[in-house]
Formats: structure tokens, C-alpha cells, sequence
């Protein structure tokens, strides 16, 4: 399958994350990226780099003060202030967050604003993270040009993964969301109708917001229950869409630690969805965190079982895009995402 890759990725390594109320190593760092290209290789599929869209297609789905924010941060982070006479120049991560007892107002501080456009402590903010993420896009949108131009699929190695970015929030590893840029993109190029399926562990809540009042994107998300998994406050059953995106909007939970029989029969639920849509592409955002190896899941779907899941989304018979998201078992991740991959061509 055409795969579109880029080393810029590499920009994106982050020291460390909160997990357990310590520091620890980045689950989502450089090394992922590397075992899947070094699969798709193996494989023999053809490569291509992204071309560069500009910012345009990021802002048709980013505020314009979050890519801001984002583009500025490390010359502001680093630059001498009141707060760090040298400047800093290790990574950051928020420290406060404007939930409910405070008002949304974006601050004029870097630290205020670290909390404003942030949602967690796993996705600290590096020297690389505004090239990395960038690119990381315009793998996307290469992606997605290619179905434009008549091919029936294809693979975006994205890096920083971007499910869980949302208009103008960051977290759970991701800045840019880049299946939703991708169809965003489709839809301004001429598409009427697309569908977001989202097969990573976790609810893709940032794609959910972003699309949640839209009729002509259907959202559609297998996850783990938030009421135990991350990021526990949406990806409910009964989010259902608002106003025009009213049915638009379809979460399928299943508990911590469900079978593959139960996950397949989801994929199922959402098949027959995103067919009854009559979309005119397909965006998958796929995690690789579904299987039974992942560090920080609990899912249980072998190598094999990935081969089905492509072969289940081939049915549907539509031009399809997949964009790399999460998935943290680094030694198998590549054959997993072969898996899938192969499983759809047949
Ligand atoms: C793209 C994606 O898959 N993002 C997931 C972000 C999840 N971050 C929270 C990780 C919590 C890890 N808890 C592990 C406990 C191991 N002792
Ligand atoms: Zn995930």
C-alpha cells in the first residue's frame, strides 16, 4: 500500500511523561515510527514524502491562537524571563489547567497558556514539536491527495499521532489532529460525504469535537469505557452529534479488557454505520494500542486479528486513508499495521 513518511518525526522526542504521579519515558517516541517504516519496507510498499500544504488546512480545523501558540512556543519557552533568567530549555509540560471553577480566558503567560491549550501531563511540548507535528499533518494530507487523484488507499505514517487533539487543545501524545485535517481536506477538495472511523484504544475525543455539530462527517470510535480508560470524560454512548450532527456522531465503549469476538462485533456495529452514511471516502485513525501486548491497554487482538480488521474495512468497498495514531508494544507495532494494511489489499 502507498505509504507517505517523513524522518522529521524524529523532532518529536519528548523526555518524559506523568504516569503513576512520576516521570517517566515517552511511550509515544521516535522508535515506533522506525518499526513500522522498517515493516513497510519489508513489505515492499511504495513510499512517498509529504508535500507541504502550508497552514491553511491546519486552520480549517485548528484555531488560528492554538497553531499560534504552537508555532511560537519553544523561542518563547526558551527565552530569558522573569521566571528563568536563562531561559528554559527543558521540555515542558502544564502544570494548571482551567477546569470548572475558573473562566476560559486564554492568558497572556506562557504558563497560563501551557494549561489553556493543553489537556494533559503525557505530551510534553519539545524543542521539535511544532516541525514534528507540522509534518506530521502534511503526511495526512499527502495521504489524502492521493485518494483525490484515483488511488484506492493509502497509509500516513503520521508521527505525533493526533486523535486526541482537539480545535485549540493538546494531550494524550497529540497537537495536530491529522485524520480530521485529512477530511476536513477531502471535503474542501470536492467530497461530499466522509467518514472517520477510529479503531485506536482510546476515544478520539479531539475528532469527536471537532466534527460533533457537523452532518457531512460521521464520526465513528471503538474504544475502551471511559469510565475507566483514558480520557475517561467523553466517548459515552450517548454522544450522539449536536444540532446538524445530530446521528452523526457514533461511540461504541467496551469494557477494559474486552475479547476479540466482542471488539470484531463492534467493528461490525460500525461497518454497517459508516455504510448506511453513503460516505464518499473513508479516514481511519489507526491505533495499534488494541493489541494484546500494548504497555497501556487492555485489549487482546493478536497480529492475525489486524489482518481481519483491513479485510472488514476493504468490504466497504471506499477509497480509504490510514492514519497512524497510537499503539505503544514498539517490537510488534510494525507487523500490526502490515497487518492491517495487507489485510485490506487483499
Ligand atoms: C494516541 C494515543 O494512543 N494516546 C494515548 C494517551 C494515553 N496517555 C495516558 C497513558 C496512561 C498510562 N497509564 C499506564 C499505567 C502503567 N502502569
Ligand atoms: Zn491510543
Amino acid at each position: 500500500m502507498l505509504t507517505v513518511y517523513t524522518e522529521q518525526h524524529r523532532l518529536q522526542h519528548g523526555n518524559a511523561e506523568l504516569v503513576d504521579g512520576t516521570l517517566k519515558p515517552c511511550f509515544e517516541n521516535p522508535s515506533r515510527a522506525d518499526m513500522v517504516l522498517a515493516e513497510v519496507d519489508r513489505a515492499g510498499f511504495e513510499r512517498i514524502a509529504p508535500t507541504d500544504h502550508g497552514k491553511a488546512p491546519i486552520l480549517a480545523v485548528h484555531r488560528d491562537n492554538y497553531v499560534r501558540f504552537l508555532e511560537t512556543f519553544w523561542s518563547r519557552w526558551t527565552a530569558p524571563s522573569r521566571r528563568s533568567k536563562t531561559g528554559r530549555t527543558y521540555d515542558a509540560l502544564p502544570l494548571i489547567w482551567p477546569t470548572r471553577c475558573f473562566r476560559q480566558i486564554e492568558p497572556q503567560d506562557i504558563d497560563g497558556q501551557l494549561g489553556y491549550f493543553s489537556m494533559d501531563a503525557g505530551t510534553p511540548v519539545t524543542a521539535g514539536t511544532w516541525p514534528a507535528a507540522y509534518w506530521s499533518a502534511q503526511t495526512a494530507l499527502t495521504g489524502a491527495d492521493r485518494l483525490l487523484a484515483g488511488e484506492r488507499a493509502a497509509f500516513a505514517l503520521c508521527r505525533p499521532p493526533g486523535h486526541h487533539a482537539a480545535a485549540d487543545v493538546f494531550g494524550g501524545y497529540c497537537f495536530f489532529n491529522n485524520a480530521a485535517i485529512a477530511a476536513q481536506h477531502l471535503r474542501d477538495s470536492g467530497l461530499g460525504r466522509v467518514a472517520i472511523l477510529d479503531v485506536d484504544y482510546h476515544h478520539g475525543n479531539g475528532t469527536q469535537q471537532i466534527f460533533y455539530d457537523r452532518a457531512d462527517v460521521l464520526f465513528v470510535s471503538i474504544h475502551g469505557d471511559p469510565r475507566t480508560e483514558f480520557p475517561f470524560y467523553l466517548g459515552f454512548a450517548d454522544e450522539r452529534g449536536a444540532g446538524e450532527g445530530e446521528g452523526c456522531n457514533l461511540n461504541l465503549p467496551l469494557p477494559a479488557g474486552s475479547d476479540v469476538p466482542t471488539w470484531m462485533a463492534a467493528l461490525e456495529q460500525a461497518c454497517t454505520a459508516i455504510a448506511a452514511f453513503r460516505p464518499d471516502a473513508l479516514v481511519v485513525s489507526l491505533g495499534l494500542d488494541t493489541y494484546e501486548g500494548d504497555p497501556i491497554s487492555t485489549f487482546k487482538l493478536k497480529t492475525a486479528d489486524f489482518h481481519a480488521v483491513g479485510a472488514r474495512l476493504a468490504r466497504l468497498g471506499l477509497q480509504t486513508l490510514f492514519c497512524l495514531e497510537g499503539g505503544y508494544a514498539v517490537g510488534p507495532i510494525g507487523e500490526n499495521a502490515v497487518s492491517v494494511l495487507n489485510g485490506f489489499d487483499g
